[in-house]
């Protein structure tokens, strides 16, 4: 079977095929799909367009109806589908299965929101004059999906656009096309009209430009070259756009800390999911009173962790996603190497008798703010540590990047948690808790380099997925 693009409510082959593979096993081949050039992106513009007519009237009850079944069904196999999404992607199992626990969450949240009030009502500054103002759907939008979250982020896209009655071309990442068919095929079982949601599996470089001339909004997730390239295009045609990139996230460790909470959150963030989260911690500036005890720890607990096949018992970290980022990975240490870091744990590939991509836990210790590894998003399982004086230091050091995504802080002192809160650059501020796993019901975003317009997720994605009216009565 050859897994189809969904077009107008069909699902279309076009001859041209590719293979989705397993990064634990590279001889495994889940599944073959259906490539889509430009023909097929510029049908499902246009699918898209004239499902608008009507959806963008459709009533708030038919949007909760198609939201809440996706939801109910997406967490109904959970089960399948993390493991699906463990396979193709090579979070291990449990991460896969919280995955689609939260993308069905977040069905189950936009179902609800579809049905709340937007609105509001005032009196005008002149008598007898009333002002309404409302919220319209923005109409096409266009959501190019990144590989890391490969059933979440198209789900918090998706669901948000549904909900406020847009039309949605969706292209998810070439190498983790499985969820994203499976949400598609979800979706369009759920009782949505043909042309609501179209999902195509081409090519970044042909969808890109189509889906920026043809759609009136963009939401990106993905690398920061990418999105700053799709930015630009989009601004300079007028177009909304969002874009979620790269981050080189902080946590700053005091001597206050309680050792194992910063322990613990640490390895969570910069190694769970092998590193391939934008929140990702990257960064670890440890004040000099605990850094040798907590940087000893953190080695112990790195060299511990269980790598192997994503989907294996008892396994802490599977493989990195692919060739392309296990050589990022690679090169993001060797320069640390050359720049004089001392690697602590990790450094090197691991091998588990198939072929795969595996690496081991990385932590980087006696760099310094300008060296390389402090600069650049590896996206991979390695983190860095830089030794401080005091909290002054670690603010100035945490701020000192181009990116300000999210950025955390393990303390004991109420004083230090508040200080930091307030200086930090960064969209998003963790006290005692890891840097990634954010909740799917509050606004997620960045600062500086990391993202560019509206937050998304909760009662904020509206800013995103929909467009004010004012109206004037005068009765
Ligand atoms: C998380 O930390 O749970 O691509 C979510 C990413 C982010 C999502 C992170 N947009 O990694």
């Amino acid at each position: 079977m050859v897994y189809g693009n969904l077009i107008n409510g069909e699902w279309v082959e076009t001859g041209e095929t590719f293979n989705n593979l397993n990064p634990s096993d590279t001889n495994d081949i889940i599944g073959v799909y259906s490539k889509a050039g430009e023909a097929e992106v510029k049908a499902a513009i246009a699918a898209a367009r004239e499902a608008l007519k009507t959806w963008q009237y459709s009533t708030p009850q038919q949007r909760f109806d198609v939201l809440d079944n996706a939801g109910t069904e997406i967490l109904n196999r959970k089960a399948e589908l993390g493991a699906l999404l463990s396979r193709e992607e090579g979070k291990t199992l449990a991460e896969g299965i919280g995955e689609v626990t939260r993308a069905g969450h977040i069905f189950k949240y936009f179902a609800g929101e579809a049905l709340r009030a937007h609105g509001e009502v005032l009196d005008s500054v002149r008598p007898g004059v009333k002002v309404e103002i409302t919220r319209e759907p923005v109409g096409v939008v266009g959501l190019i999906c990144p590989w890391n979250f490969p059933i979440a982020i198209p789900a918090w896209k998706m669901a948000p656009a549904i909900a406020f009655g847009n039309t949605v071309v969706c292209k998810p990442a070439e190498l983790t096309p499985g969820c994203a068919w499976e949400l598609a095929d979800i979706l369009n079982r759920a009782g949505l009209p043909k042309g609501v949601l179209n999902v195509v599996f081409a090519r970044g470089s042909v969808a890109g430009p189509l889906l920026i001339d043809g759609t009136d909004a963009i939401s990106f997730t993905g690398s920061v070259p990418t999105g700053t390239r799709v930015r630009d295009q989009a601004v300079a045609k007028g177009k909304r756009i969002q874009a979620e990139m790269g981050g080189k996230n902080p946590v700053i460790v005091l001597d206050d800390a309680d050792l194992n909470v910063a322990v613990n959150s640490i390895l969570n963030s910069a190694f769970f999911s092998s590193g391939h989260r934008c929140t990702a911690s990257s960064r670890i500036i440890v004040t000099e009173g605990i850094a040798d005890q907590f940087v000893a720890e953190l080695a112990k607990a790195a060299k511990a962790i269980k790598v192997g096949d994503s989907r294996a018992d008892g396994v802490q970290m599977g493989p990195i996603a692919s060739q392309e980022q296990l050589d990022i990975a690679r090169d993001a240490v060797a320069k640390a190497r050359e720049d004089g870091a001392e690697i602590l744990s990790g450094g090197e590939d691991l091998t588990f008798g198939t072929p795969g991509y595996y690496y081991a836990p990385t932590l980087i210790d006696k760099t310094t703010p300008d060296m390389r590894i402090n600069k650049d998003e590896v996206f991979g399982p390695v983190a860095s540590v830089i030794r401080v004086k005091d909290l002054e230091e670690a603010i100035k050091v945490a701020n000192d990047t181009e990116f300000g995504l999210s950025a955390g802080i393990i303390t004991t002192s109420l004083k230090s948690a508040e200080t930091f809160k307030r200086r930090s650059e960064a969209g998003m501020v963790m006290v005692n808790l890891p840097t990634a796993g954010v909740d799917y019901h509050v606004p997620f975003g960045g600062r500086k380099a990391s993202s560019y317009g509206s937050r998304e997720q909760g009662a904020y994605a509206k800013e995103f997925y929909t467009i004010v009216k004012t109206a004037y009565t005068s009765a």
